[in-house]
């Protein structure tokens, strides 16, 4: 049978699986884009006059009709092929609480799981607070989805619906990266449910074997030099900060505690307790053009372009530069810990360092200090105004 459509977009990605699982579980056929490059073929002209939002995945049918959002997909593929209806449920209630699942899964779950794996996998700058009140929000929707299926074998009706696919799609990160075995018994029930679909035929025919999570993502270490500071300074130094005096604070655990603890007050403690200020000082950093920033997620953006391109001083740099405001008044402002007394010539030969003004932070007054520790944390009333993102360099 000629292919009904074609399915844009990566196809190794949860958002994709969900029209292909439909559409093996109805027998049609529908064309794929293995080759396809995320960041880059959605962003060309002829993709975008098509799907301005240029997202993925998208959808063009046989005859021209193009689509986005992976359920609307799953949800036309469904309404059009094969002869299996009750995919779209059988009454408008049934209908009505596949729609509501599907809003539940775009608009509730898929954010707390995204906003929970996306700063552990990179995607995304590691804001503590949003970080814990995404894995807050996802425990409480694993919870609730538990208790929703103790005597269910489909979230609707007595069969297989598209609310099942969708769900079960967007679960897929939750069982690989986050649920090890001791939350798989928490959410026993779930745990079934989900065995229960990725083990029917349409299901493991796209995903394959769904590999269960061993040890629960944890955010990724810097680049730990472990003889770093115990060795003689080398002969040829990279860097003039290596021919330093050992200080008394190893840069390397004050990352290692950070980022393994919370800010305030478990990190904030540990700094003030260890800091070295023979070894290390502080910056306050400030962005000279703030009246040129437009939305935040511009900003951010930017944000995490300047902490890419201070690569250089990874080993002698710690920071967090942080959006700060809102869409159209908005300003980047933060704090950096520098290895020696002096901003590195790491950061002065850096593309940006231009464009920001550095000026040395005294931490033993008390408001620099609120400020460096609200900064580090990435909220706290100490804050000049309300963070709506940022990165942390380290
Ligand atoms: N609600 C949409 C969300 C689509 C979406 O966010 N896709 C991501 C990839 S998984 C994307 O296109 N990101 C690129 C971008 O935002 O420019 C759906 O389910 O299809």
């Amino acid at each position: 049978m000629a292919p009904i459509g074609k399915l844009i977009g990566p196809t190794a990605n949860f958002r994709n699986y969900k029209a292909r699982i439909v559409a093996k579980h109805l027998g049609v056929d529908i064309e794929t884009t293995p080759q396809f490059k995320l960041g880059i073929d959605n962003k060309t002209p002829e993709y975008l006059v098509k799907y301005p939002v240029g997202k993925v995945p998208a959808f063009e049918s046989a005859d021209g009709f193009s689509l986005t959002d992976s359920s609307v997909i799953a949800y036309y593929i469904a309404s059009k092929g094969g002869n299996n209806s009750s995919l779209l449920g059988q009454t408008p209630e049934e209908t009505a609480e596949i729609l509501q699942f599907i809003m539940f899964a775009e608009s509730d779950f898929t954010p707390a799981a995204l906003g929970t794996f996306s700063p552990l996998l990179g995607s995304m700058p590691m804001i503590k607070p949003a970080h814990q009140q995404a894995e807050q929000q996802l425990d409480r929707f694993l919870d609730a989805l538990n208790t929703l299926v103790v005597d269910r074998t489909f979230l609707v009706g007595e069969r297989l619906t598209i609310a099942d696919v969708v769900v079960t799609c967007d679960l897929i990160m939750s069982y690989k990266f986050y649920l090890e075995e001791a939350g798989r018994t928490q959410y026993h029930n779930l745990t079934r449910y989900f065995k229960a679909m990725v083990a029917q035929p349409a299901f493991k025919a796209v995903l394959g074997d769904v590999e269960l999570c061993k040890e629960r993502l944890k955010p990724a270490a810097p680049a730990v030099d472990e003889t770093e500071e115990e060795a003689a300074p080398a002969a040829n130094p990279k860097s003039k900060l290596d021919l330093l005096p050992k200080p008394k604070m190893i840069f390397d655990e004050w990352k290692r505690f950070y980022l393994n603890n919370t800010a305030k007050p478990d990190a904030m403690n540990w700094l003030w307790k260890h800091f070295d200020d023979e070894g290390y000082s502080f910056w306050k950093v400030e962005y000279k053009y703030n009246n040129e920033l437009t939305s935040c997620f511009m900003t951010n953006n930017l944000v995490a372009g300047v902490c890419n391109r201070l690569e250089r001083a990874q080993k002698y740099a710690f920071g967090c530069l942080l959006t700060l405001g809102k869409d159209n008044d908005n300003m980047i402002w933060g704090y950096f810990i520098v290895r020696g007394l002096e901003v590195p010539e790491e950061i002065i030969e850096s593309a940006d360092y231009e464009s920001f003004d550095w000026s040395p932070a005294d931490y033993k007054d008390p408001k620099t200090r609120a400020e460096i520790e609200d900064c580090f944390a990435g909220e706290g009333p100490a804050l000049p105004r309300e963070c709506n993102g940022g990165r942390i360099f380290k």
